[in-house]
């Protein structure tokens, strides 16, 4: 159902599993895990584990080469022929670890022209990248946006690593949503797809979302997915230690009926893992594991 959106919009969201609610029922992704650093640090992430920007806690991903990565796109889409995107969500941040995600671009668009190419940033490094990432015809960008307000950005975020300084506090959080939103700006001016991904942390960011919603909806962002932090002992958050609780469905589902009508809101986000195969919500790894594709010639 094309709705309102113009056509060179819809040909981007039709088969998109993440983008179009519709498709998520036809369309299958695929993630390949090659990027394990990270250049921030958000208070729910525990570094043992996938970014939890994208991606359920305590959970993680085996991690790949480029190479790896190449092939086992390949094995995937000859095998799953409802595959239509590839995208890289971690398990660190893809703009921290440019090379092996921009070689993987390259090599899978080689091998497999026809699959859409998807990629999820903390965004600090963001503007550096816009260039790359047009020139590489990544269509769909998703920026993990917690807050516009660098004093509720320093609860969440006690440091970032950018221009080969460590800053932490206030300093820090202006630093990353003013290059949070100067890289959805130049995203959107360029027509690429941008998709926000918040996690609403209760007691923190829950209402201030309201204004990042807006902030973001005013820069040309497509699509808002406001997910509940998961709050689990053993993903060891700081939160989690600290008794950080997350939000119950019902707060989930009145924050993003606050924000409907601003944007599209994303409601059937299944929090992937880093190296997830198949339709949302299935779980098709055991098929495609490291093993059985470095068999195939
Ligand atoms: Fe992956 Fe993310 Fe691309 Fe989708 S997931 S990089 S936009 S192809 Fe999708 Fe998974 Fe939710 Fe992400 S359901 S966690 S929104
Ligand atoms: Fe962890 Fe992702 Fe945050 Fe980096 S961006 S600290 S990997 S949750």
């Amino acid at each position: 159902n094309r709705g309102d959106l113009p056509v060179e919009t819809w040909e981007k969201v039709k088969n998109h599993p993440c983008y179009s609610e519709e498709a998520h029922h036809h369309y299958a992704r695929m993630h390949v895990a090659v990027a394990p650093a990270c250049n921030i640090k958000c208070n729910y992430c525990n570094r043992k584990y996938d970014c939890a920007n994208e991606s359920r806690p305590g959970v993680v991903s085996e991690r790949l080469t480029p190479e790896q990565a190449a092939k086992k796109v390949v094995a995937v889409a000859s095998t799953i022929p409802q595959m239509t995107v590839l995208g890289i969500a971690g398990p660190g941040d893809p703009l921290a670890n440019p090379e092996k995600t921009f070689k993987t671009f390259g090599l899978v668009r080689k091998a497999a022209p026809d699959l859409k190419l998807c990629l999820s940033t903390n965004g600090l490094a963001l503007p550096d990248y816009v260039d790359t990432i047009t020139k590489f015809n990544v269509d769909h960008v998703t920026i993990t946006i917690n807050m516009i307000d660098p004093a509720i950005g320093a609860k969440i975020y006690p440091w970032i690593f950018y221009q080969h300084k460590r800053y932490a506090g206030i300093q820090a959080a202006k630093i990353l949503t003013d290059r949070q939103l100067q890289g959805l700006e130049m995203l959107t001016a360029r027509g690429v797809l941008c998709k926000v991904n918040s996690v609403m942390i209760p007691g923190i960011n829950d209402r201030h979302l309201l204004e990042v919603n807006k902030a973001v909806k005013r820069r040309g962002a497509f699509l808002h997915n406001i997910m509940p932090l998961i709050s689990s002992p053993e993903h060891g958050t700081v939160f989690g230690l600290n008794g950080q609780r997350g939000p119950t469905a019902r707060e989930l589902k009145a924050l993003q009926d606050g924000c409907e009508g601003e944007m599209r809101m994303m409601r059937h986000c299944r929090q992937c893992r880093a190296d997830a195969v198949g339709l949302l919500g299935e779980d098709r790894r055991a098929e495609f594991t490291t093993e059985k594709i470095m068999e195939i010639d």
